[in-house]
């Protein structure tokens, strides 16, 4: 029989009891000092009848962080909170990974320690306003991070995936998409580095590939995944030669063993057309197992996995509005509609009251 979402698989050390993934998704719901809190667990919970669920973007550290109410993984109160989290959804017999996170010049001084200038490869300032505490707020030029700065931010991805372990997910998902400090190194409309970490493909790839090295020598690359979104404009973002750069990154991952590699196959959040991409062509690259997300339905998740493009896919906006998502495509059951005025802070309201199907 052709496989299909409901086939089992196994990511690295991560088996999955279906190839339904509920996609990271910020929702700026966590508590006080980013600890996340019993509403937390309520809504991931909830969610658990998912073969994977991919914790919302998680900042490494406090620099790492660009928008209010977001958790952390970064300190022993952020831990307890997330082992809550973690071991509700394990005895709901799910499987759970955290995002990690840096934001690089996505932020502003207002959510930054001792209102610190955000840091990017080039100091270029992205179009746009940055969501503060006090509303919508343009964004500022951001400080180049010199070479010197790189092993902090490496120690601080290991330093997260060691507090990830200590949490007890069943592994950690790199953010290295959506225009965030990882992918403005890999782009070349953010990244005009002159030094080893800028210019050539390989420079750009530099920091991606030993953040990976890091995290793979920390958690096992059994336990790793990496998110990138090659052509998603989101954040002011764009390359050169997206399908050049991107193929050589899937290539360069191989000798990581990873999990999976998890791919935004379009633009997303509004940020504008995004270019042409052969995704497919990328893929056949990655020798390991490969995530799909975006705006796919059950018919062409069913389509991608049986014709052997995706070995899973990621569903955000109907996760948001199903908690039962997967019960839903079982039975071809109609799906609740997402309400996306609170999708980004707020209460239980548009974040735990979506109705089960037996409700
Ligand atoms: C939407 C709003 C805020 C953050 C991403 C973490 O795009 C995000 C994000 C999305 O990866």
């Amino acid at each position: 029989m052709a496989l299909d979402l409901f086939s089992p698989v196994t990511l690295g050390s991560i088996s999955l009891k279906n190839r339904i993934v509920m996609a990271p998704l910020t929702r700026n719901r966590a508590g006080e000092g980013g600890v996340p809190q019993d509403l937390n667990v309520t809504y991931y919970t909830q969610r658990a009848s998912a073969g994977l669920i991919v914790t919302e973007a998680t900042p490494i550290s406090p620099m790492g962080h660009g928008y209010p109410a977001l958790p952390g993984i970064y300190t022993d109160a952020q831990v307890a909170g997330w082992k809550k989290v973690v071991d509700a959804v394990h005895a709901e017999g799910g499987k759970i990974v955290i995002q990690i996170w840096h934001v690089g010049r996505i932020s502003h001084p207002s959510l930054l320690p001792n209102n610190a200038q955000p840091v990017a490869p080039s100091a270029i300032k992205p179009a746009g306003q940055a969501f503060t505490y006090q509303g919508l707020v343009d964004y500022v030029e951001p400080r180049a991070l010199d070479a010197s700065e790189m092993p902090a931010i490496i120690n601080d991805y290991v330093h997260a995936t060691k507090c990830a372990l200590a949490a007890g997910f069943d592994g950690v998902e790199i953010h290295a998409a959506n225009g965030y400090l990882l992918d403005q190194f890999l782009r070349d409309g953010t990244n005009k580095r002159r030094d080893q970490y800028g210019g050539s493909i390989e420079n750009r790839a530099r920091l991606l590939l030993e953040v990976t090295k890091a995290v793979v020598d920390t958690a096992g690359g059994d336990k790793v995944g990496i998110r990138i979104s090659p052509v998603n404009p989101f954040n002011d973002m764009r390359d050169s030669n997206p399908q050049a750069l991107f193929n050589y990154v899937a290539n360069a991952l191989n000798p990581f063993n990873l999990a999976y590699l998890h791919a935004v196959e379009g633009g997303i959040h509004g940020g504008g057309e995004s270019e042409p991409f052969d995704f497919e062509a990328m893929r056949k690259l990655f020798k390991g197992s490969y995530m799909a997300n975006l705006a796919y339905d059950k018919a062409r998740g069913n389509a991608a996995i049986a014709s052997g493009h995706a070995d899973v896919i990621a569903y955000g906006v109907p996760f948001i509005a199903n908690p039962d998502l997967v019960e839903r495509f079982k039975i071809n059951a109609p799906l609740n509609p997402a309400d996306d005025a609170s999708f980004y802070g707020g209460s239980e309201k548009g974040y735990t009251d979506y109705p089960f199907l037996n409700q």
